[in-house]
Parts: C-alpha cells; sequence; structure tokens
C-alpha cells in the first residue's frame, strides 16, 4: 500500500491550548510527487487535443513553471484531512486519489496566480521571474492560465467520473472559482475608487476582498474536497466552513502583511501592493489608526510607483506599529479559533481544523 504503518511518522505540536497530533507519512512527499509526474504525463498526452512536439513541450514546461514549487499547503491539506479523517491506513488507490484531489486545488492556484501577477504587475513569484515576464511567454499566460483552469477538470473527470461524489467535487470547484475571480475583481476594481479617494478604504472593504479572493480556495476548498472523498455532505459542515473562511482570511491577511514586511529572499517576492493601490490589510489598519497628518502622507504618497513615495507610506506604518496591530490580530484570531474548533461535536474534524490551523500558523506559500 502507498501508505504503510511502518511509514507513519506523529508530530506532536505543542500549542497554546492543546497538543496536536497529526499522522503524515514520511514518504507522502515523494508520494504526492509521483503522483503529480503521472497526472502531467495524463495531461501532455490528452487523446481529446492532437498534441505535436512544440505544443506537449510548452505544456509540460508551463506546468513545470507554475505548479509545483510554492509550499503546496493547500495540496497537503487535502492529503493531511483525508488521512485524518480515514483514522487508518489508505489502500493504494485511495491514496493516488488523494493527492490526485490535493493537486487539483494546487493546479487552481497555479491558474489563479498566472491571471493574478499579470493583473498585479508583478516581477517575481516563488523566487523566480512570473511566467508572463518570459520574453517568449507574455500575453500567451492568459490562456495558458485558462489551460491550467481546464486540467483541474480534466483531471477530476479521468480519475473521479465514476464517483457519487463527482458532481460535487465539480461543483465545489466551481463555486470557489466564482468566489475567487468575483475576489479578484473586486480586488481590482477598488483601486479605481482608492487612487481618486484613499478614505474610500476600510477594514471592512479588505475584509470582503481577502475572503472572496483568498479565503475559499486557499481554505475551504482543501477540506471540503477531504469531506467529499470521505463521503461527507458539505451541507452538514456549515461551521467547519465558517471557521476556515475566517482561517482563510487570515491567511490572506498575512500575505498582505508580509507584501510589505516580509524577507523577499524567504517570500520568494517582492511586494507590489503600496505601488499598486491595494487596498490591503495594512492600509486599511493604517487608516484606522492615523491622525490627518498621516493620512494626508498616506494619501499623496500611496499608489505610486515611485521608490521615495513608497518609503514615506512605509514610514507611516512602521509610526503606527502595525507590526503590533497585526500579531494583535493574529493572535485573536488563533485563540477565537482554536476555541471555535474545540466546540465542534466531531473529534476528527476538530483534528482535520486543528492541523489546518498550525499549517495557517506555520508561515506562508
Ligand atoms: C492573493 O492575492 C489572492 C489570489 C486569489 C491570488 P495577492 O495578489 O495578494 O496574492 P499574491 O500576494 O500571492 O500575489
Ligand atoms: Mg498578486
Ligand atoms: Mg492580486
Ligand atoms: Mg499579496
Amino acid at each position: 500500500p502507498f501508505v504503510t504503518r511502518k511509514n507513519v511518522v506523529r508530530y506532536h505540536k505543542q500549542t497554546s491550548e492543546s497538543t496536536i497530533t497529526t499522522t503524515l507519512s514520511s514518504n507522502l512527499n515523494s508520494q504526492f510527487m509521483q503522483v503529480y509526474e503521472t497526472l502531467k504525463s495524463e495531461l501532455i498526452h490528452d487523446p481529446s487535443f492532437e498534441f505535436d512536439d512544440d505544443s506537449r513541450q510548452w505544456v509540460e514546461r508551463m506546468i513545470d513553471y507554475t505548479v509545483p514549487g510554492g509550499k503546496m499547503v493547500r495540496g497537503y491539506s487535502v492529503v493531511d484531512s483525508y488521512q485524518l479523517l480515514k483514522g487508518q491506513e489508505l489502500t493504494e488507490e485511495e491514496a493516488f486519489l488523494v493527492c490526485a484531489l490535493g493537486w487539483c486545488t494546487e493546479w487552481f492556484q497555479a491558474f489563479i496566480l498566472a491571471h493574478d501577477d499579470i493583473m498585479d504587475g508583478s516581477h517575481t513569484r516563488r523566487g523566480q521571474p512570473c511566467w508572463f515576464r518570459l520574453p517568449e511567454v507574455g500575453v500567451v499566460a492568459i490562456n495558458d492560465g485558462v489551460l491550467l483552469r481546464n486540467h483541474v477538470h480534466r483531471i477530476l473527470k479521468k480519475h473521479f467520473q465514476g464517483k457519487a461524489y463527482y458532481v460535487h467535487l465539480v461543483d465545489l470547484f466551481n463555486e470557489t472559482e466564482f468566489q475567487t475571480i468575483s475576489g479578484q475583481m473586486i480586488d481590482t476594481i477598488a483601486r479605481l475608487a482608492g487612487q481618486k479617494d484613499l478614505s474610500k478604504y476600510s477594514m471592512s472593504l479588505n475584509r470582503k476582498i481577502v475572503q472572496y479572493k483568498g479565503s475559499y480556495y486557499s481554505c475551504y476548498l482543501p477540506i471540503a474536497c477531504a469531506l467529499l472523498m470521505f463521503g461527507e455532505n458539505l451541507e452538514d459542515h456549515v461551521q467547519v466552513k465558517d471557521i476556515l473562511v475566517e482561517l482563510g482570511m487570515y491567511y490572506q491577511i498575512q500575505n498582505d502583511y508580509l507584501d510589505t514586511f516580509g524577507d523577499p529572499n524567504v517570500f520568494g517576492k517582492t511586494g507590489t501592493d503600496i505601488e499598486e493601490c491595494k487596498c490591503s490589510w495594512l492600509i486599511a489598519k493604517a487608516l484606522e489608526l492615523s491622525n490627518e497628518e498621516q493620512k494626508k502622507i498616506l494619501s499623496e504618497n500611496y499608489g505610486k510607483n515611485d521608490p521615495a513615495k513608497v518609503a514615506k507610506v512605509k514610514e507611516v506604518y512602521h509610526a503606527l506599529d502595525l507590526k503590533s496591530a497585526y500579531e494583535d490580530y493574529e493572535t485573536n484570531l488563533y485563540e477565537k479559533s482554536m476555541k471555535a474548533i474545540k466546540a465542534l461535536p466531531s473529534i476528527t474534524v476538530q483534528a482535520v481544523l486543528k492541523s489546518c490551523l498550525e499549517k495557517m500558523y506555520e508561515g506562508h506559500k
């Protein structure tokens, strides 16, 4: 079998309130990567298209460039959650399927990010130039993003079509996509209002943006995939969804925070939120905490592609001690989420969410 007893490593994580036990297969990493190679090979030999050498090479290179290479938190979340739900060894078929489902969440994210980097004018991601920045790629990245999105459904169709939960999986990915791209839309059009009048930005607008663009796909999608594959009805897990949406918002707020305060060498990219006039958590919080004079500095300098102006914005951020404000939010959310998780009726579902909580607090994509 894929996952054998002796391969199981136990991680004990001491948290402020309890001990989390997560079981992970020690060779999960290589299994997960093996499944990636299989899926990629299937996609570049898809009988519905007449590939030639050029098109096959293009797709292979594009997938290799955009899909793996992140922290794969979402993909591993699917596998990890399913293992916790199952509570016993997975069969070979199950292990393959759960890895494939994990990869669907990573493929989905690759699609979203390929377009996100174009819209955000980003230069680097995961320590390399954004896909669209490669001279031979450019606007082809738009089509590549749509292709990656199609790959999700090619994978689902090939491997899950006969399953009772297939239709629910397809629906889940479709719903998540609608939420994510709607979030991307409000993220992008908020700028038009913010550029004219920065006071249009608020914590409530930021909350709405992070909820839709980041939360559903980052946090709810992987767990919902595992629940569906385990035979659960998602309508029976409304509280789980509420907790995960809140946690996913935290994950995206962490992303906003790191865009300005993260080390680019660790974060894998240099931030563009200030230059791009994004309604990020930091600017929303800064507007909430600042006096009139600071608001004026922010209005005059935010959203300009000028290093001196960016530096002025950062000075205000430091003066307002946004780092502490962020850490307070982080601590409060951890405690609030842990409390909500502990109130859930199923111990197994609690374990799944605790594991997710730990992953969210460990670091970032
Ligand atoms: C993240 O938005 C959300 C999606 C849907 C990619 P972002 O532009 O802040 O992400 P990143 O910082 O990774 O470019
Ligand atoms: Mg971006
Ligand atoms: Mg973006
Ligand atoms: Mg960001």
